[in-house]
């Protein structure tokens, strides 16, 4: 069975990635269960590039397949803020309840429709060989008025989508992976690979 590394140091991500992983016949790893540790520095000014670094520095030390994502929380009304620094926003070690509330602050009088966000996540593949894949993809919604939810992780409680009426933080995780800017950009980033296995197979 072929096995994919995945670069990334959030629990929450692993969930998601090994469900919609599942139907592959492909093995995900998270980092720490490869054995492998890197403390990148997530300095890129893209989703993209930020994927790639981690990505990038894993494939490094290993001779398997490796992907990591970059994703952000992009609010309109805030010039599209937190956007690539949404894990560094107000510090990285900061808990998520203050980071919500601090949004759902700066948004406070901002009628509805001008409360437009989406979450954005780019995926970064390096290849046995040497090759580099990257794919992105993006979930709309908007910023609600106050935390709701207990599934998901970081900006999901204040993530409202339109077409459930709930939060990101309040869908199931089967739900959030069909609609998801993370669920989108891994089968994007399937088809690649299937696409560069049977290449390789012939
Ligand atoms: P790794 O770099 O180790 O993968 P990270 O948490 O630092 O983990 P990112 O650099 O991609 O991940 O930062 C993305 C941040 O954006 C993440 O920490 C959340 O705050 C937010 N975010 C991304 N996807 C999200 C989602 O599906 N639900 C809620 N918040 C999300």
């Amino acid at each position: 069975m072929r096995k994919i590394v995945f670069a990334t140091g959030n629990a929450g991500k692993i969930r998601e990635i090994n469900a919609i992983m599942a139907d592959t016949g492909m093995e995900v790893v998270s980092m720490k269960d490869a054995g492998i540790s890197t403390d990148v520095e997530e300095n890129g000014s893209t989703y993209e590039e930020n994927a790639l670094i981690k990505a990038r520095a894993v494939a490094s030390v290993t001779g398997d397949i490796v992907m990591a994502d970059d994703s952000g929380l992009e609010i309109d009304y805030l010039n599209k803020e937190p956007g690539v620094y949404s894990a560094r926003y107000l510090g990285e070690d900061t808990s998520y309840h203050i980071k919500n509330a601090e949004l759902l602050r700066r948004l406070e009088g901002v009628p509805e429709e001008q409360r437009t966000a989406r979450f954005v996540c780019a995926i970064a593949a390096v290849l046995p060989d040497g090759r580099e894949l990257t794919v992105r993809a993006a979930i709309e919604g908007r910023i609600g008025y106050e935390e709701k939810g207990m599934n998901g992780f970081g900006y999901d409680p204040i993530f409202y989508v339109p077409e459930f009426q709930k939060t990101t933080a309040e869908l199931t995780e089967a739900e959030k992976n069909e609609v998801s800017h993370r669920g989108k950009a891994l089968r994007l980033m399937k088809e690649e690979l299937k696409r560069y296995e049977d290449t390789t197979c012939q």
